[in-house]
């Protein structure tokens, strides 16, 4: 049942167990101040959606609290949320976002 790929080298076939990376949601919080076109900026610039996509996950953020910009490897998911609040922090607006290991 575990994914295992068969690595040839020059005399010897071995069984190689492939591990896919642990994968984390990026979660963006509602605040009362944050522009709603501000949000649906960062949603189509950082996380690459499509307005229509941003627009759809700016309002269930702003309707429930919170919604998920997407899901990546640590690395990835870290990088964005810096990114997100660095360009909050030179507008100040209070957006917050956060990880979550899925
Ligand atoms: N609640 C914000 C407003 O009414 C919009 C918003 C949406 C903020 C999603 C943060 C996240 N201007």
């Amino acid at each position: 049942d575990k994914h295992c790929q068969i690595l040839n080298s020059p005399d010897t076939v071995t069984l190689q167990q492939v591990k896919k990376p642990p994968m984390y949601k990026v979660i963006m919080l509602n605040d009362d101040y944050t522009p709603m076109d501000f949000v649906v900026h960062i949603l189509e610039t950082i996380f690459q959606k499509s307005t229509e996509d941003a627009i759809t996950i700016m309002f269930e953020i702003h309707q429930k609290g919170i919604g998920i910009c997407g899901i990546f490897t640590y690395e990835i998911a870290e990088t964005k949320i810096n990114h997100v609040l660095q360009l909050a922090k030179h507008h100040q607006y209070p957006l917050q976002c956060t990880l979550e290991k899925e």
